[in-house]
C-alpha cells in the first residue's frame, strides 16, 4: 500500500487509501475562462491567487496550476502561477502542463515537493517527463493512455499503468511517487464510461496499491444535473480507490459528498473532518 507526499510550503499532505480523501483544486484553468486568460497575456496574477485562495477556503488540500491557452507562453507564465498559488495558500502544488519546458521551468520555481500533473504512456511523455520527476523530486499523476490513445478495454489501461510504472522504477523513481489517472470519459457519449473507469480504479488499487486520482467531472459532461451525477460517480470512485479526486471543490455538495464519503468508508476517525464541515457551514449561514 502507497503513500504519497506532497509538500507545500506551510502544509503537507498524506495520501494513502487509509486516510482521509485529498481534494485537488482544479479551477486555476484558462479552459473556457476568458477573464482568467486575458489576465494572464498581461501579466497579473491577482485572479490566480484569489482563486488559489478560495479553494483553499473551500476545502482544496492541492491547488493545480494550469495556464495552457492559446496565446499563453507557459513556459514563462506557468513557473509564475505556480510560485503565486504556493505563496498564497502554504499548500502543495500540481503543476497541470503537458509542455515538458513549462513543467521545468515550474519545477525550478515550485517551494515543497510539488505533483507533476502529467505523464502518460506516450513514448514522448515517458523520455521528456519522467526525468523530470527524479530530478526534481517531484510525484507525478501518470495517465492511463499511450501512443494509441485511450483504451475502451480496463485491462488495457491498466497495462498502460504498468508501463509507466516499470519505466519509472527503471529510473529510481519511488512507487509512492507515483499516482495513476485512470481517466474518465463522459457516460452521455459512452454508456460504459463510469463502469470501465471504476474498473481500472479497482485493478490498480487491488493489484498494485498505489495512489488513484480522476478529473471526476468528466463524466457529466454535455448532462445537464452535473452535480448529481459528479457527486455520486465521486463516491463510487473513493470506494473503489481514488484517494486524489481534481476537482471543483465549490461545486454544489463536492465536499460534503468526499467527507461522506470518508465518514462511511472508516477514512475519518470519530468523524471529526465530517462534522468540523458541518460546523463551518452552520457558522457562515448564522453569521
Ligand atoms: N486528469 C488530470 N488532470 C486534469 C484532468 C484530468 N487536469 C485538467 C482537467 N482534467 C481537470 N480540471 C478542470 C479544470 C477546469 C474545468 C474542468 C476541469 C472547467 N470546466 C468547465 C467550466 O468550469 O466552465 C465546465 C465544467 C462545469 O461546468 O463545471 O473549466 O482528468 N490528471
Amino acid at each position: 500500500m502507497s503513500t504519497t507526499i506532497l509538500r507545500g510550503t506551510v502544509v503537507s499532505v498524506e495520501i494513502s487509501i487509509t486516510k482521509p480523501t485529498v481534494i485537488i483544486g482544479e479551477r486555476i484553468n484558462p479552459t473556457r475562462k476568458k477573464e482568467l486568460t486575458t489576465a494572464l497575456k498581461e501579466g497579473n496574477f491577482d485572479l490566480i491567487r484569489d482563486e488559489a485562495l478560495a479553494q483553499q477556503e473551500e476545502g482544496a488540500d492541492v491547488i493545480d496550476v494550469n495556464v495552457g491557452a492559446p496565446g499563453v507562453d507557459e513556459v514563462a507564465l506557468l513557473p509564475l502561477a505556480v510560485k503565486m498559488a504556493a505563496e498564497a495558500t502554504g499548500l502543495p502544488i500540481s503543476i497541470d502542463s503537458s509542455n515538458p519546458l513549462a513543467i521545468e521551468a515550474a519545477l525550478k520555481t515550485c517551494p515543497g515537493k510539488p505533483l507533476i500533473n502529467s505523464v502518460s504512456g506516450e513514448t514522448r511523455s515517458l523520455e521528456q517527463i519522467l526525468p523530470l520527476a527524479k530530478e526534481y523530486n517531484a510525484a507525478v499523476i501518470g495517465l492511463c493512455m499511450d501512443d494509441s490513445g485511450v483504451n475502451p478495454d480496463p485491462d488495457e489501461r491498466f497495462k498502460v499503468a504498468n508501463t509507466i510504472l516499470e519505466r519509472a522504477a527503471a529510473l529510481g523513481i519511488a512507487a509512492g511517487d507515483v499516482i495513476f489517472d485512470p481517466l474518465v470519459l463522459n457516460v452521455g457519449t459512452d454508456f460504459h464510461a463510469a463502469k470501465t473507469t471504476l474498473e481500472v480504479v479497482k485493478l490498480i488499487a487491488n493489484n498494485l496499491g498505489m495512489n488513484i486520482a480522476t478529473g471526476s467531472s468528466n463524466i457529466s459532461h454535455g448532462l445537464p444535473n452535473r452535480a448529481y451525477l459528479n457527486n455520486s460517480f465521486l463516491a463510487l470512485s473513493i470506494f473503489n480507490g481514488v484517494t486524489i479526486p481534481i476537482v471543483n471543490p465549490a461545486a454544489p455538495g463536492l465536499v460534503e459528498t468526499v467527507r461522506s464519503t470518508d465518514l462511511l468508508l472508516e477514512k475519518d476517525p470519530r468523524a471529526m473532518r465530517f462534522l468540523k464541515l458541518y460546523r463551518q457551514r452552520n457558522k457562515k449561514i448564522n453569521g
